[in-house]
């Protein structure tokens, strides 16, 4: 099956080169506004992308949870727009709805910098364009410890003159990106069986996160993936997803013992891609996290991403990371980046894990909301306030 995927500055640009390329009879499988969250949105621009094919039919039941568009016949109506219209005006009053808070936010952050301008000055002499950078880590919640590392680091990278504060932010971002490393995407190999499980608290979006990365490997790569999910206290989160199993179209095991562990992966050897669900551990509970550890052993998986919520606090992020690193996390992959405020807490976590980043996702969008971390983004995103 041929599936082939069109960019383009705008929506009916976009359906412009569908219609050219494929014709009319083209099914529209599903599209998307790449860089929806507004973070994405502002590195990257706005990007639509429709992936169509003339060999599909898409069955016309898709549940509200899922939010890309597929249309049963043939190239779109109007309807198209007026979804995104409507899309838009909801986060436009979503937007107008966080103002109140933003605002005491802003004068929250305000107080905590004249605080710092106040009683944290260092008592040597800095000059004022380097106290001003460090300042704006903290308000970023960048760790004490670490903003007066970087800055003492930045102080003999630039020399004590140096007053332009443009230069020293392009320095700092720098030291950032150099010390932040990331994994790039999934590395998949056709009929490889390239096994990768998420595991992390309850809610921090493991299952959303596996459907995101399963829609973009099955419908955008044309990959062949299998899920196995091993939830097996919550019996929502299972049909949580069986829903997206199906709707994506993708073969999902459960599995509760280590033997049916065994079981599912010789079952799915031969695919290209296995992503594992688990059920949220609380990083508390060393029983709990022996027997995932017990279950992933069975697996045997290539990767295992550690979930986190950017809207966690440095310390409970460190502590999370240090209870899971038993079970042999190899990343941290970051999500609810369109919550967080500031994303200083991600130094903290990644300096004590030592671990690489994978991912962001940034909002509950299956499969749009995510996208492969990158080290200048996310030094941007850190330093951003
Ligand atoms: N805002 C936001 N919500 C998210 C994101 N990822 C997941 N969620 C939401 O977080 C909640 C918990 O997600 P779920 O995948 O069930 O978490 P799990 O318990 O770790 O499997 C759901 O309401 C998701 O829609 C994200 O990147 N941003
Ligand atoms: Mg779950």
């Amino acid at each position: 099956m041929q599936i082939k995927t069109f960019r383009a500055k705008t929506m009916q640009q976009a359906l412009n080169l569908v219609r050219r390329e494929l014709g009319p009879e083209a099914t529209v499988l599903h599209t998307r506004e790449l860089n929806s969250g507004l973070i994405s949105r502002y590195l990257k621009g706005r990007e639509y992308e429709i992936a169509a094919s003339t060999e599909v039919r898409v069955p016309a039941r898709l549940p509200q949870a899922v939010t890309y568009e597929a249309s049963p016949s043939s190239l779109p109506t109007p309807a198209f727009e007026t979804d995104y219209r409507s899309k838009y005006r909801d986060d436009f009053q979503e937007r107008s709805f966080q103002q109140p808070n933003e605002g005491l936010e802003e004068l929250h952050s305000l107080a905590e910098r004249l605080r710092y301008r106040a009683s944290a000055r260092p008592p040597s002499q800095v000059p004022d364009a380097i106290f001003q950078v460090y300042t704006d880590m903290i308000e970023s919640d960048v760790e004490e410890s670490i903003a007066q590392e970087l800055m003492k680091h930045l102080q003999s990278e630039t020399g004590i003159n140096t007053h332009s504060s443009d230069a020293l932010q392009t320095e700092l971002a720098r030291m950032l990106q150099n010390e932040l490393t990331v994994t790039g995407p999934i590395n998949v190999e056709a009929g490889q069986g390239r096994v990768v499980a998420l595991v992390g608290p309850t809610g921090v979006g493991k299952t959303t996160t596996i459907a995101k990365l399963a829609a973009n490997f099955r419908l955008r790569e044309n990959r062949r993936v299998g899920l196995i999910t091993v939830d097996t206290y919550r019996i929502a989160a299972v049909e949580q997803l069986r829903t997206y199993a199906e709707i994506i179209d993708l073969p999902m095991e459960v599995v509760s013992t280590p033997r049916e562990m065994r079981d599912a992966i010789a079952r799915m050897r031969d695919f290209d891609l296995v992503l594992m669900d688990t059920a949220g551990r609380s990083p508390r509970d060393e029983v709990k996290i022996q027997e995932l550890k017990s279950m992933l052993a069975e697996a045997e998986p290539a990767e295992i991403h550690l979930v986190l919520s950017a809207v966690g606090g440095a310390k409970s992020l460190k502590t999370t990371a240090e209870r899971f690193a038993a079970v042999g996390t190899t990343s941290l992959l970051i999500t609810k980046l369109d919550e967080a405020t500031c994303l200083g807490n991600l130094l903290s976590v990644t300096r004590s894990s030592g671990l690489p980043i994978s991912y962001l996702t940034d909002g509950q969008n299956v499969p749009d909301d995510i996208q492969v971390a990158k080290e200048d983004a996310l030094a941007s995103l850190i330093l951003a306030h």
